[in-house]
């Protein structure tokens, strides 16, 4: 019999074969021939010949879990933003010079092929980009994982740019066929909504609850594999779609209502189409909730399926390590003791150690106006018996403080999982911290201020609870493929290993003064540089200047991240140039990239700014050489691939306090960017990590941002002090960036002057002081390619395996298992 997950079934990994296997997926899967193959038909086809190598390690990285039984990570997550698959697996499974011989023979570019990848925008932006690098590095690290989370058939918008303005097109990522998936036809769990519930007596006399939904769904996996690199591990993300449960309609259809009957399968099938476009901020609709305990059950149906087919339900603990990415999961606490209590007939006691030894769970986020909270009678109404245990959860919980704390019922509302202050919600981040035996921040800084803000109360609680775990990204995608010059480089001077031990990097200190090294290093800058020049011009008709100090700010728009600090800055630098103040010799480029929440109006506001300053410079003769803003449309994974490699300058700007961590500072900074930044979330660890004097630091800590507030703070004041930040303002207000409309950008300007709720003025001048230093270091090259050689050389700690190793030993208790 042959065994698929073995030795003998194993494709063989020689260009020959590749090619072999490429047209015959084309015949035999695709039913084309070369002469009528598309582009699409070639993609598909080679993505088929790889997934058959990932699968082959698949089932050999599944049956060591079965054998060994050990502990399994199930990592939830209402979003991953995994990027497009082919190039990445090719670099993973170490097929790409094979592959790229293999297409050629068959007269294609492989280059092509993989540009050809529509991504699948399945996240917003950090959180769900971050998710993505742990499963890389729970593969790499050969740590048995299964990342649950949704198949939204429309991920997040495509945005166009139309006279300046943001535009949002549907994200229609499934068209042309998705080669990574798997579907389980196998599998299919209900999962109710609504209803009611009934307290009865069983046949022992024990007392039950009953819950009878009004509505049921059906949820399906598709499984997408994720190998590790370097080793055979592989595990797979399982993200569930719903359909219809056709029985729960029957009688609609017996009674001759067919249109009913579909109206309900529209309405199921509705839950999983598209992903809520907002960032660092909740949704707050019944279809986000739906969606949210839609995946969870499935995703705790489907543990308890496994684990009872061979174990006993009182395994689930030793079993599997639950991690709850953010409050999006934090139903699965109410699910899982609901499971337990109601479906398996544990007693509460017991199931709520099983809970508590199994879930932990972490924050991203200090943004108060983030923190989710659901009003409770919508909940009540679509979760009747969820309620019912959040309360029972609470009744216990407050009764634990009470012991603590006599007397205090200031802290007992404040520390309830049901808000009262005003109409009743239920508060996700306080469900997730009563279950959970750990509590994360995902950088020093912001696990220190959630211990000291937000979760005080939980932190004078439980303190033993509460950790930190820097975020980190995957050296595999941000460096390796997406800088293959660069891997190069690195690679002749040390060797390869640093691509699993990112710590290796260190090794490249030594070659920071060489004079030949560093020539190499801004050759790679250089030429990555011109690549993007050439596709902006391309893909968009934009112009780049690559001979330019290319000064980048890419991520989502938000007040908090202060693009607008950023432009104002640009308007002031080209004010210099029209008063003939500045010298021409640091021509700059500064680019913006990013999307802003459909109904964000002022984030969409400040990216209107961003192309009206843009074209003003742009039309301005004695400018434009000097300095160039350019706004790149439609950040995305594979956008970002191509921004990072030809960074000089990472903008991480945020007010300090704001910015839980960041993740893209760190791919900037992996990339040989230098940073200015304020001293928030992970900014203060890579200063501390490559040395002050490569770092650009600007403005007020979070603590003086608190104070500052505290004592006041009237933005008009820093105006009268400040006449280049006032002409700036001015000149937006005068429509010199909105011709015909002087109006236009009023809201933003009186935001500023008159809230500026994230202190954009008050640290300009710190800001605009800063990037005088920048321009300053920017005119002795040897001395920036020495900062920016060791940026990326002391920038180890920021692989995502780092993190994961953290999580690893120190909250899920697992260890390695490898595939035989
Ligand atoms: C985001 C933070 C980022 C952080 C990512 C990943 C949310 C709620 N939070 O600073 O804003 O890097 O999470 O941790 O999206």
């Amino acid at each position: 019999m042959i065994d698929p997950g073995g030795e003998e079934s194993r494709p063989r990994d020689d260009a020959a074969t590749l090619r072999h296997d490429l047209v015959n997926k084309l015949y035999f899967v695709l039913a084309k021939f070369p002469g009528v193959a598309t582009k699409n038909d070639h993609y598909l086809a080679l993505s088929y010949a790889v997934r058959d190598r990932l699968l082959h390690r698949w089932v050999a990285s599944a049956r060591a879990i079965l054998e060994e039984k050990r502990r399994t990570v199930i990592y939830l997550s209402a979003e991953y933003l995994i990027g497009p698959q082919l190039g990445a697996n090719l670099l993973t499974l170490g097929l790409y010079k094979a592959a790229r011989t293999a297409v050629d023979a068959v007269g294609l570019s492989l280059d092509e092929l993989i540009e050809h990848e529509e991504e699948p925008g399945l996240g917003n932006g950090g959180l769900g980009r971050l998710a993505a690098c742990y499963m890389d590095s729970l593969a790499t690290l050969d740590l048995p994982a299964v990342g649950h989370g949704l198949r939204y058939e429309f991920g997040i918008f495509d945005q166009d740019i139309r006279d300046g303005w943001q535009v949002e097109r549907t994200d229609r990522w499934l068209r042309k066929g998705n080669p990574w998936e798997v579907r389980r036809y196998e599998i299919e769990l209900p999962v109710g909504f609504g209803g009611h519930i009934e307290h009865i007596k069983d046949e022992h006399g024990q007392l039950r609850v009953r819950w009878t939904p009004e509505r049921i769904v059906k949820g399906v996996p598709y499984d997408v594999p994720v190998a590790g690199y370097g080793t055979d591990t592989t595990n797979f993300l399982r993200l569930w779609s719903a359909v219809a449960d056709e029985e729960f309609n029957l009688d609609a259809f017996q009674v001759g209502e067919y249109w009913r009957a579909v109206d309900a399968k529209i309405r199921s099938e509705n839950l999983t189409k598209v992903l809520y476009p907002n960032d660092s901020s909740p949704a707050g609709k019944q279809l986000r909730l739906e969606q949210q305990y839609f995946f969870v059950s499935c995703a705790l149906q489907d543990c308890i399926r496994l684990l009872t087919s061979r174990a006993a339900i009182r395994e689930f603990a030793d079993t599997f390590a639950i991690q709850l990415n953010d409050t999006h999961p934090a139903l699965a606490v109410a699910e899982l003791m609901r499971l337990f209590v109601d479906v398996h007939g544990l007693g509460w006691d017991e199931a709520w150690d099983q809970v508590r030894r199994s879930m932990a769970y972490t924050n991203h986020t200090l943004l108060p106006e983030a923190l989710e909270t659901w009003p409770l009678p919508l909940m009540a109404r679509l979760l009747p018996r969820h309620v019912e245990i959040i309360y029972e959860i609470n009744r216990r919980f407050l009764d634990e403080v009470r012991t603590r704390f006599p007397d205090d019922e200031a802290r007992l509302r404040r520390m309830s999982l049901i808000g009262e202050d005003g109409d009743k919600t239920v508060r996700m981040a306080h469900l997730a911290t009563v279950a959970s035996h750990h509590i994360n921040g995902v950088a020093a800084l912001h696990s220190r201020l959630l211990r000291e803000t937000v979760m005080r109360d939980f932190a004078e609680l439980w303190p033993e609870r509460f950790m930190n775990v820097t975020n980190g990204v995957t050296p595999r995608r941000f460096v390796a493929l997406a800088n293959p010059r660069l891997s190069e480089l690195i690679t002749e001077a040390i060797g390869e290993g640093w691509i699993r031990e990112l710590d290796r990097l260190r090794e490249l200190e030594k070659f920071a003064g060489d004079v030949a090294f560093q020539e190499k290093w801004r050759a790679v800058k250089r030429a990555n540089k011109a690549e993007l020049a050439t596709w902006l011009r391309q893909q968009h008709g934009l112009v780049f200047d690559p001979n330019a100090l290319f000064d980048a700010q890419c991520k989502r728009i938000h007040e908090y991240k202060r693009q607008h600090l950023n432009l104002l800055h640009a308007i002031a630098l080209w004010d210099r140039i029209r008063r003939g103040e500045q010298t021409a010799d640091v021509p700059r480029t500064i680019v913006f990239s990013g999307k802003a929440a459909p109904a964000y109006r002022t984030a969409k506001l400040i990216i209107r700014l961003a192309h009206g300053v843009a074209e003003a410079i742009a039309e301005d003769v004695r400018a434009r050489d000097q300095l160039r803003v350019v706004f790149i449309p439609d950040f995305n994974v594979k956008t970002a691939q191509r921004i990072y490699p030809a960074a000089d300058l990472s903008e991480q700007i945020s007010t300090a306090g704001m910015e839980a961590s960041g993740t893209g500072n760190m791919k900037f900074t992996l990339n040989g960017a230098l940073t200015i930044g304020t001293l928030d979330g992970a900014n203060v660890e890579i200063r501390e990590a490559v040395g002050a004097e490569h770092f650009f630091l600007f403005g007020m800590t979070a603590e003086e941002v608190t104070e500052r507030k505290r004592a006041g703070y009237r933005p008009y004041t820093v105006l009268d002090q400040d006449p280049e930040l006032k002409r700036a303002i001015d000149l937006i207000s005068s429509g010199a960036f909105s011709p015909g409309d002087r109006g236009l950008f009023a809201p933003l300007v009186d935001n500023l002057v008159h809230h500026d709720p994230f202190l954009v003025l008050a640290d300009f001048r710190a800001y605009a002081d800063c990037q005088r230093q920048v321009d300053t270091a920017w005119r002795s090259q040897a001395a920036w390619t020495r900062s920016s050689i060791l940026n990326t050389a002391r920038a180890g700690k920021f692989s995502s395996d780092r993190s994961i190793a953290e999580y690893a030993k120190t909250i899920w208790r697992v260890t390695p298992t490898k595939p035989r």
